[in-house]
């Protein structure tokens, strides 16, 4: 870990305070980590699209609209080598959310988010990738114990 200084806005800066508080941070650095990390991505998932990855795409969609249901349901069979698991809610009478949970390569899996999220009637769809294991930054090989009380030696 490095200590850096930057400037920055009042109004900024108060922002991320309460978006800090807002989400119980403990501190004011544990908040602009999280916050630059799901700005920039992992560097695995962000610029490497042949990497492999794990995702979760959530999105809402109205069960009744015509044909929409089927449609997804075949999207995702289409594509069933990348998916885990799903998750359905019904969230009203017309609406429903599912979750589902992707892996494998990252083209791949951005391919078939765009295919969900694009269709009509789908909103407040999101793709949220992350690195497929810790091997990319942490390695099997080496001997030492990580200090984080989870590491691999
Ligand atoms: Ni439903």
């Amino acid at each position: 870990m490095q200590r850096v200084t930057l400037t920055i806005d009042d109004d900024l800066l108060a922002a991320i305070d309460a978006h800090g508080e807002r989400h119980g941070y403990a501190s004011r650095s544990e908040a602009l980590r999280d916050i630059v990390r799901s700005a920039l991505g992992t560097p695995e998932t962000a610029a490497d699209d042949g990497a492999r990855c794990h995702a979760t795409l959530s999105y809402v969609y109205d069960h009744e609209k015509r044909e929409l249901a089927r449609r997804l349901t075949e999207v995702q069979h289409g594509h069933h080598d990348l998916a885990v698991a799903s998750l359905h809610v019904h969230l009203d009478h017309d609406t429903c959310l599912e979750v589902a949970v992707l892996r494998g390569p990252t083209a791949q899996v951005k391919a078939l988010a765009d295919s969900v999220t694009t269709q009509r009637g789908v909103r407040y769809g999101h793709l949220h990738l992350l690195p497929e294991s810790g091997e990319h930054e942490h390695g099997h090989a080496h001997g030492h114990s990580h200090d984080d009380g989870h590491g691999h030696g």
